[in-house]
């Protein structure tokens, strides 16, 4: 059930918003789920529901079938290629432009590979687990950001021969040295940590909101539902990413547009 408009931790969260010197957000599928983009946990259906997401997003699935990895990947591709930024991405923007502007800092997170806060005017994001939007050859190391169509064929190859991959950190292996590194100092220096439509319980993930809070960070979760992090953080707003963050915004004096319906999909090569 969706946290009430005049609730008393809404406030707390907002007050929290307009004063903190240095906030963080780590995002997780729920915040695009509004846009259309299956969650990890349900982005496992029609013709996938055989599979489970764990075993399709590691480096050992691709090495045993690389079609089956890649048609699942340029699948879930063409589907974000597909969606736009919801008024919880737009809202978020707005928070970080308000922040800049008074001299605070924001750093936004990501664990979805999707691109749509790039796509909403989020900027300097933090991309943990990499984009699907761009491949590599896993030959040269070169990367690639194919064109808006599916590949023609699968697995899908570079120019010199080499298996194209997408560039998104799968299952056992480590996440980007340099996000990594952004993302500990973010989460050191800051006063406020919100997690927006995480499971939580991937690493090291999972693990940012107990490490804010251990060093007095003021901690919020935004979720549709339970998770390990509600009973870690301070204030738990339960609802939907697209209905509480333009609320928070509101109560900010910011007003976040309806996206509008006839905004073309993005294309490949949408801003980064
Ligand atoms: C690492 C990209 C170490 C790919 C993803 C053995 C070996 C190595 C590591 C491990 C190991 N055993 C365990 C680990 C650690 C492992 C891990 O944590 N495993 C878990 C399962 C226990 N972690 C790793 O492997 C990480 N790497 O540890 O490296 C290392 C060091 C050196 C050298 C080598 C290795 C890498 C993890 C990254 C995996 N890649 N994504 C792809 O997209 O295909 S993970 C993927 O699932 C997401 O990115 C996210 O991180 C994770 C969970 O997804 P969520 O975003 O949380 O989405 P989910 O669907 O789960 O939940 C959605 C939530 O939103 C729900 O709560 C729902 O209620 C809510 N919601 C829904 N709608 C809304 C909403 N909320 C608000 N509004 C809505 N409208």
């Amino acid at each position: 059930m969706s946290i009430a408009p005049d609730d008393p931790r809404l406030r707390a969260a907002a007050a929290a918003l307009a004063s903190a010197r240095s906030i963080v957000v780590l995002t997780g599928a729920g915040a695009s789920a509004e846009s259309g983009v299956p969650t990890f946990r349900d982005a496992m259906t029609g013709l996938w529901a055989k599979y489970d997401a764990h075993q399709l997003a590691t480096p050992e699935a691709f090495a045993r079938d690389p079609e089956l990895v890649t048609r699942w990947y340029d699948w879930r591709r063409m589907l974000v290629l597909g969606c736009r930024p919801n008024p919880g991405h737009l809202a978020l923007a707005a928070l970080q432009a308000r922040a800049a502007s008074e001299g605070r800092s924001f750093t936004l997170l990501t664990q979805n590979v999707d691109r749509l806060h790039q796509a909403a005017g989020s900027t300097g994001v933090v991309e943990l687990h990499g984009t699907i939007l761009q491949w590599r050859c896993t030959k040269t190391g070169e990367v690639f950001e194919p064109p808006p169509r599916p590949f023609d064929s699968f697995p899908p190859r570079s120019p010199a021969g080499g298996l194209l991959r997408p560039c998104v950190v799968w299952f056992g292996e480590a996440l980007p040295p340099e996000a990594l590194d952004a993302a500990e100092r973010a989460i050191a220096a800051c006063d406020l940590f919100i997690a927006v439509g995480t499971s939580g319980v991937v690493y090291p993930a999972a693990g940012f909101a107990a490490q804010a809070g251990a060093r007095g960070a003021v901690t919020v979760e935004i979720n549709r539902d339970p998770t390990p992090l509600s009973d870690v953080v301070d204030i738990c707003l339960r609802g939907t990413s697209g209905q509480i963050l333009p609320r928070l915004a509101a109560m900010l004096g910011l007003t976040i547009a309806a996206p509008q319906n006839d905004n073309p999909p993005r294309q490949a090569g949408s801003p980064t």
